[in-house]
């Protein structure tokens, strides 16, 4: 650290030199391309920790769906590399429908570019600040979907620790949208309940007593979203003052009224909701997980997941008989799928995820199959959970491909997509080669046979290069792609 970093423009670009030290992990992502070649960048959408956030547009004319660059100068962070690469180590760990999704990450002579999810509904704050305040529906919506967020990183032993309304996106500009939390920029893992960091970190308003005095944990989540929902609710904050160290004080004394006239229409239990959260005693306060079962939450309305449910559940057990490459291109197509076609399925993911952790277990999926009226024999739900990953577990983006509709196999622009990444080179073609990297990249482990095997089913044998149009024969013709994959799986299980 504290290493000159050159900003001479006609060096060429190299790993070394030019380019910041990271860890192992998180260097191993990093493209050193020229983002503009890949990313059209407009105008900006928002500030936040050392750097500005843009709108971009991929330059491939396949993918309409719209992302979210943050552009960070190296001169700023050449002495906080470790926060850079804490920020990046979380934003690659997480994965849940209400936090932010990270895609990629660019560096060249003088940014850190970090690819996201695009929101387009601005921040919450600003709603807030035009609305003034919520109903009491819509206040049980927004807080069960940001305590399910808060809910996955404790489970991940993540504490945001910057909760507030500028750090909480509207997905849409829909009326009901849901929210992404963004900024993990003083996101920390595994800080000891009770142990503290030497600073005041978040925003006054919405900071806990305990940070103040130096010794706080995960729970510091809860105290802030005590506070959104306080001023969701009232249209005011509950600590106030004219200056940061007047509200510090307030906060301190940890007194705060729900009587005043805004409150005069809300319910008792909003109320003693609100109570629970702004706990002032840490150590007791009401963790993410048990206050997502507060009967207040059930004010935020019937969703139309059970409409669906049993149509997503086929899907799911469909995936079990899908070959390797099928399951890959699933993977690929649904970072380019729009957030209006994935928000039933968020739903459902949360609808399962019975215990909040952001994870679907073996139980929670067998309940949910059955309640859907599917029923999994014991040794197709451990292939289904087996497939997912080494935990047993199925995590948000797993769950996503495994049940998007199959008619995106079907849609050649998003197959173009899938094949572009397999044709790594840019060759126009797939080698078996590409096929095996890209596998591995999604970390299937497949000998060569294997992949012989599999292209074998489509009548590719003798093939060394697969063209698009073959490609999208793969997906296309289902009677095929039922039959031969069963095979294929069936042939695997024997193994
Ligand atoms: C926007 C719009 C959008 C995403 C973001 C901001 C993301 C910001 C962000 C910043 C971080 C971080 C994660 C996300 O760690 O679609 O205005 O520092």
């Amino acid at each position: 650290m504290g290493k000159c970093i050159s900003h001479n423009k006609n060096e060429k670009p190299k790993r070394t030199g030019g380019s910041l030290e990271f860890s192992k992990e998180v260097s191993g992502i990093i493209r050193y391309n020229n983002i503009q070649e890949f990313y059209d960048i407009q105008g900006v959408m928002g500030r936040g920790h050392f750097g500005t956030v843009k709108r971009a547009f991929s330059k491939d004319k396949h993918d309409t769906k719209g992302y979210a660059i943050k552009s960070i100068p190296k001169n700023k962070i050449e002495y906080r590399l470790d926060l850079l690469e804490r920020e990046l180590g979380l934003l690659m760990t997480v994965d849940h429908p209400n936090i932010i999704k990270f895609y990629e990450v660019y560096e060249d002579f003088q940014y850190i570019h970090l690819v996201m999810e695009l929101c387009t509904g601005g921040e919450l704050f600003d709603q807030l600040i035009a609305k003034g305040r919520y109903t009491e529906a819509e206040a049980a919506k927004i807080l069960h979907s940001l305590l399910s967020a808060v809910a996955h990183l404790h489970s991940l032993e993540i504490a945001h620790r910057d909760l507030k309304p500028e750090n909480i996106m509207l997905s849409t500009s829909d009326m009901d949208s849901d929210i992404k939390i963004i900024d993990f920029g003083l996101a920390k893992k595994s800080i000891e309940e009770g142990s503290g960091e030497n600073t005041v970190l978040g925003s006054s308003y919405y900071v806990a007593p305990e940070v103040l005095q130096n010794k706080y944990g995960l729970s510091c989540d809860i105290w802030s979203c005590g506070v959104i929902l306080f001023m969701l609710l009232s249209g005011k904050p509950p600590f106030d003052g004219t200056s940061d160290m007047t509200i510090y004080q307030q906060i301190l004394k940890t007194k705060y009224s729900t009587s005043g006239p805004e409150w005069e229409r809300i319910s008792d239990e909003a109320k003693e909701f609100v109570e629970l959260l702004l706990n002032p005693d840490s150590k007791n306060r009401i963790s993410a997980q048990a206050a997502l079962e507060h009967p207040w939450l059930n004010k935020r309305g019937e969703h139309e997941s059970q409409k669906v449910e049993r149509k997503v559940m086929k899907r799911l057990k469909q995936y079990t008989h899908a070959n390797k490459i099928v399951k890959e291109t699933m993977s690929i197509l649904i970072k380019t799928m729009k957030q209006d076609e994935i928000k039933q399925l968020n739903n459902i993911f949360r609808d399962l995820d019975k215990d909040h952790t952001g994870f679907i277990s073996a139980i929670e999926l067998e309940q949910g199959l059955s309640c859907a009226g599917i029923n999994l024999e014991g040794e197709e739900l451990q292939n289904l959970l087996k497939d997912a990953d080494s935990t047993g577990k199925l995590n948000y983006s797993e769950f996503l491909a495994m049940t998007i509709d199959r008619k995106h196999l079907e849609n050649t622009d998003s197959l173009w997509l899938a094949f572009k990444y397999f044709d790594i080179e840019n060759q126009g073609y797939i080698t078996k080669d590409n096929f095996n990297n890209a596998l591995r990249r999604a970390g299937w482990e497949l000998t060569s046979n294997e992949v012989d095997e599999m292209l074998t089913e489509y009548g590719l044998e003798n093939l060394d290069k697969l063209f698009f149009e073959q490609f999208c024969k793969m997906f296309q013709d289902p009677s095929r792609y039922g039959k031969l994959t069963r095979m294929y799986t069936d042939d695997a299980r024997k193994k």
